[in-house]
């Protein structure tokens, strides 16, 4: 082992234990590990009747259901199939007649810092009004519907107000490009899209109605019928006489009242895209049971979720963060929850402690690439330091989207939780729909870096290519052998594609293959997400496929021969994206490079977005490859890292390319 090797595995064995004090523990719904260990024993004595006794007891159900689960059509797994329910029901309805009705359920924080409070009573009668306006457009059960919205309470309206008339809502990030619109409103086929004329970012006004106009114009959206139109800002936008409607318009007339529609518990609540291993992004879709019963059942177990709380939840409704712990578990737990338009940094980067302080936030929900950012920002800045704020109402931070590495665990344990707060660090996925791998705030033993210990029933495990488990210290696949309730049903329009991703033929296809890497303790036999095992890379807690992105360059055609995408660790986004390109004419150096380099990080902002971005450009006269054509992406990948090469080239037909790969702009 290299001197450099060592160094690095020094850095990830962590020692550093943090058991919960009794502030964490008394009164926790889960307290103490006894409580845990004895709600895993309950599921693996009794898997289903486990789950029927949580699905009865958390979930509201118009018909309650007989069967648990049904694996007869494995690994298309039904939960409680022949239940039916409504999910916004669930997350408003059940709380009218509680004292839970006048609660405030949004504290909204605009991007200008205008605060808006909505209860609960108000969020379903405005919830209700606007399925009633859906309605009016024709819009029915089982009919998709895409979302390109900005953090707003409209936002979540929108999604509620879908799942109030069981159409199936399909979420797209406002960052993303009006070319990945127009082929996600294709693939789900939608009949309308509800958008904003503009959103406010940090100070900006950004489009999306002209975004999504030129997502339809690029053709093949006919199904298409309506777009609603929430004017966010004052500014005008371009209307289409005879498929524009504004929110005020399309509300004008109706009634604040809309009995939500029944659905079958395998009825899919939504379709969310993401980036898979080639080019394509996968239509995740989930169920209303399963997805629902995950949704409420985390924001027990994992936020421990009070009365009193004030939960806040930083993600954007576009990720599957945004949909699980903002527009709807935090819902259906009766939790009061800040919504926020903005930026971290925007006025300054402080804005979130002062928010935090403002709104008297308990449980805070955020991201590793955040936290790096804000750290970074404080020791720049003495005026934006957390220590500037009272954050004493804090009593539990999260953590999600990628591995959160101890040093700025630690800096987030002192510095915002004082360190008396438990912070989860939640692993899961847009296809679990949910936490699966969480540390528990009044049980679990904390450690830096490590996501712990799988919530009960989720039998999780590190298994090698042929599904054999690892034994505790080797690291392998994550897997999880059981199918559980909040799981992915399928890919929109691809089975096939379900099956070959998640669950694998050599492993007797019926386990679920998580697509991370992981090792587990020697001591506790606490699970640690090692990254991605395929080709996808998580930018900033977004992922991204490196084929997606490498379509997209050799999509410019007059200008890329061929390009070859690859991540290398950055502080602060954790991955970056590095793309190494051939040109169709000579090599550019200098000045030329640099201008050509910013043309194809445009180009690639316009095909996907923003986020996708190459951070690093290289040019070479070839790629790196084997005798039988292969690009060494392995190679590149040390090239990206600035590492010495220690592979075998030897069969490299050029290895001079590799002179010219190394050299940045
Ligand atoms: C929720 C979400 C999923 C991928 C996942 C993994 C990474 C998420 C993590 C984590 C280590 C954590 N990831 N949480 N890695 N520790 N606590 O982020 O969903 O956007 O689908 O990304 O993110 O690599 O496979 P999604």
């Amino acid at each position: 082992m290299s001197s450099a090797s060592k160094n690095i595995e020094s850095v990830l064995v962590e020692n550093r234990v943090f058991p919960p004090d009794a502030r964490a523990t008394e009164g926790a719904r889960i307290s103490g590990m006894a409580a845990y260990d004895a709600l895993c024993k309950e599921a693996e004595d009794d898997f289903e009747g486990f789950w029927t006794r949580l699905a009865k007891g958390n979930l509201q159900w118009t018909k309650p259901f007989t069967r648990t689960l049904d694996e007869s059509k494995a690994p298309f797994y039904e939960w409680f199939g022949d239940g039916e329910l409504n999910a916004s029901a669930n997350c408003l309805d059940k709380h009218i007649g509680t004292p839970v009705e006048n609660k405030t359920a949004i504290v909204f924080e605009a991007d200008d810092g205008t605060v808006t409070n909505v209860t609960y009573k108000e969020l379903l009668a405005r919830v209700s009004q606007f399925a009633n306006a859906l309605k009016a457009a024709g819009i029915q059960k089982g009919d998709r519907v895409v979302i390109y919205m900005p953090m707003t309470v409209e936002g979540v309206i929108a999604m509620q107000a879908c799942a109030r008339i069981g159409a199936t809502h399909s979420v797209v990030f406002g960052g993303f490009s009006a070319k990945a619109l127009q082929e996600r409103i294709i693939d789900a086929g939608a009949v309308a899209v509800i958008t904003a004329n503009y959103q406010l970012r940090g100070g900006k006004e950004l489009p999306l109605k002209a975004i999504v106009d030129d997502g339809i114009a690029l053709g093949g959206c006919e199904s298409i019928k309506t777009v609603f139109v929430y004017e966010r800002t004052p500014t005008a936008w371009n209307r289409v006489e005879g498929r524009d409607k504004t929110f005020t318009e399309a509300l004008k007339g109706q009634g604040t009242e809309c009995a939500p529609v029944p659905v079958n518990a395998e009825h899919p609540l939504f379709i969310l895209y993401t980036s898979g291993s080639t080019g394509k992004p996968k239509g995740v879709q989930h169920a209303t049971g399963g997805y629902l019963l995950w949704a409420k059942l985390t924001m027990d177990w994992t936020f421990d979720i009070k009365p009193e709380d004030v939960f806040w939840c930083t993600a954007d409704i576009g990720w599957i963060t945004g949909h699980t712990y903002v527009a709807y578990g935090p819902l259906a737990a009766g939790a009061t929850q800040v919504v926020f338009e903005g930026i971290p940094t925007f006025p300054h980067a402080g804005r979130f402690w002062q928010m935090i302080e403002k709104h008297k936030v308990s449980v805070f929900y955020t991201a590793p690439t955040a936290i790096r950012s804000l750290i970074k920002a404080a020791e720049g800045d003495e005026k934006v330091h957390p220590k500037n704020w009272d954050l004493t109402s804090l009593r539990i931070l999260g953590s999600v989207g990628e591995p959160i590495n101890p040093e700025a665990w630690m800096w987030y344990h002192r510095n915002i939780g004082g360190e008396r707060c438990p912070i989860v660090d939640t692993f899961w996925q847009t296809e679990t729909g949910g936490h699966v791998i969480t540390p528990l705030p009044g049980a679990t033993p904390l450690v830096p870096g490590s996501c712990t210990l799988p919530l009960p029933g989720i039998m999780a495990a590190i298994v090698d290519e042929t599904g054999k488990d690892l034994p505790n210290g080797a690291g392998g696949m994550l897997v999880i052998k059981r199918p559980w309730p909040s799981m992915i049903r399928t890919i929109w329009n691809d089975p096939e594609r379900f099956k070959k991703s998640y669950f694998p033929e050599e492993m007797g296809g019926t386990i679920y293959l998580a697509g991370d890497g992981a090792v587990r303790s020697e001591d506790r036999g606490y699970f640690r997400i090692t990254g991605r095992i395929d080709d996808v890379l998580n930018v900033s807690g977004h992922r991204l496929g490196t084929m997606e992105i490498e379509s997209a360059l050799v999509s410019k055609t007059d200008l890329v021969a061929e390009a070859a995408v690859v991540g290398r660790p950055d502080d602060v986004t954790g991955e970056a994206v590095c793309a190494f390109v051939v040109l169709k004419r000579a090599r550019p150096t200098g000045e030329e490079a640099k201008q050509i380099a910013n043309e194809l990080r445009n180009w690639v902002a316009k095909e996907i977005g923003p986020i996708a971005k190459p951070k690093d450009i290289r040019f070479g006269d070839n790629l790196p490859k084997t005798r039988s054509g292969k690009i060494m992406r392995r190679l590149l990948r040390s090239i990206a890292k600035g590492e010495e090469i220690t592979q075998d080239t030897s069969t490299l037909e050029n290895p001079a390319i590799l002179e010219q790969l190394s050299e940045r702009l």
